[in-house]
C-alpha cells in the first residue's frame, strides 16, 4: 500500500476480513494476530486475535488493543500486527499512524498493556514505520524487522520494549514494498517481503537468503503470486511458522477475499511452505485447497 485511493472497487462478499496475519504457536495452540480488513483505506483501530489447536477451525478470541482507548499516542490505521512469548510475557508489536508500538500482557489473547510510545517513531529511520515482525534466533537473541520502501532490521533489548539503536540496519531493494520477516533453518536464515501495492492484482511475495539475520541478502525470486486461473489475486503480506517439535513449515498470507474481494477486503490462507534440501524455497501455490480463516469457519461476532 502507499496511502492514497485510487482503487475502489466494489465487493459482494461478506466477509469478516482479515490481513497481514502473523502466525505463531504459543504453548500447544496456534495464534493469528491480524489486521481487520473490510474498511476503506485500512482504517481500522483495533487488533482482534484468533485461535486453533488444529490451524483449520478457528476461533474468534476477540479484541486484544484499540487505538486511542489503551494507546493514547495514536488512534488510526491499526495494522499489521506482530507477536513474540519471553520469559512470561507476551509481547505485541503493531503499526498505529506510521509509527511501531509494543504492548504486554501475560496471555496470548490479553489484556495488553501499552509501552507508552512508539519502539520506532514515524520519521525515525527512512520509509515508512510500518509492518512489524519479530524473528527469535537459535540463541534466544530476538530481532526487530519493519519498513516500507526501506527494510530495517534491529536487535531487541531484554525487555523486548526497545532495540538496540547501534544494530538498525537498513536493506533496500527496487522489489521490496514492505511487510519483510525473517525465519532461520539449519545455517541459512531467509527474508521475505511483499512486493507491489496490496491493491494490485501483482502484489506478491519474494526471498532472499542469508548468513546472518542482518544479511548479507541474496535475493532469490518470486516464492508466491496470484493465480488468475482460480481467481486469486494479490498473494501478499505473510508471516512463516515453523509447526513446533517438527520440520514442517506454514507460510499464513493474505490474497483478495475470494470471491470479489479487494485491496480493502482481504482473507487469510495458510499453505505449506517447503524447503528442498538444497535450502532452496519451493514455490507456494495458492490455491482453492489453501487453509481459510473466514467463510465459514469463524462465528460471526466480530464487532467491525
Ligand atoms: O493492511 C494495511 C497495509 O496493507 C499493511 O501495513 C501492508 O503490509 C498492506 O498489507
Amino acid at each position: 500500500m502507499n496511502g492514497d485511493n485510487d482503487v475502489n472497487r466494489s465487493t459482494t462478499h461478506t466477509g469478516p476480513f482479515f490481513a497481514d496475519p502473523a502466525l505463531v504457536a504459543f504453548g500447544d495452540s496456534f495464534y493469528l494476530y491480524p489486521t481487520t480488513d473490510g474498511n476503506e483505506n485500512w482504517d481500522s483501530d483495533n487488533f482482534r486475535v484468533l485461535g486453533s489447536r488444529d490451524l483449520r477451525e478457528w476461533t474468534d478470541l476477540g479484541e486484544v488493543l484499540r487505538l486511542g482507548r489503551d494507546v493514547p499516542w495514536a488512534d488510526r490505521n491499526a495494522w499489521a500486527p506482530a507477536a513474540a512469548y519471553r520469559n512470561g510475557l507476551y509481547y505485541f508489536y503493531f503499526t498505529a499512524n506510521d509509527n511501531i508500538g509494543v504492548a504486554v500482557a501475560t496471555s496470548p489473547t490479553g489484556p495488553f498493556i501499552d509501552s507508552g510510545g512508539p519502539i520506532v517513531a514515524r520519521g525515525q529511520f527512512a520509509g515508512r514505520a510500518i509492518d512489524p515482525a519479530v524473528f527469535v534466533d537459535d540463541d534466544g537473541t530476538s530481532y526487530l524487522i519493519w519498513g516500507n520502501t526501506v527494510a530495517h532490521v534491529a536487535r531487541l533489548a531484554e525487555d523486548m520494549v526497545s532495540i538496540d539503536p547501534e544494530s538498525v540496519t537498513a536493506w533496500e531493494h527496487p522489489a521490496f514494498r514492505e511487510a519483510a520477516h525473517i525465519h532461520r533453518r539449519g545455517d541459512i536464515y531467509y527474508l521475505t517481503w511483499s512486493e507491489n501495492d496490496t491493491r494490485d492484482p501483482a502484489y506478491r511475495v519474494r526471498w532472499a537468503t542469508g548468513e546472518s539475520p542482518f544479511g548479507p541478502w541474496i535475493e532469490r525470486g518470486v516464492l508466491l503470486e496470484q493465480s488468475p486461473a482460480d481467481g486469486i489475486f494479490a498473494t501478499g503480506h505473510h508471516s512463516i511458522l515453523r509447526v513446533p517439535g517438527t520440520d514442517e513449515w506454514l507460510i499464513a498470507y493474505h490474497r483478495f477475499a475470494v470471491p470479489d474481494g479487494d485491496g480493502f477486503h482481504r482473507e487469510i490462507v495458510i499453505d505449506e511452505l517447503v524447503h528442498l534440501p538444497s535450502g532452496d524455497l519451493s514455490p507456494v501455490r495458492t490455491s482453492a485447497d489453501s487453509i481459510r480463516l473466514t467463510q465459514p469457519a469463524l462465528p460471526e461476532t466480530l464487532d467491525t
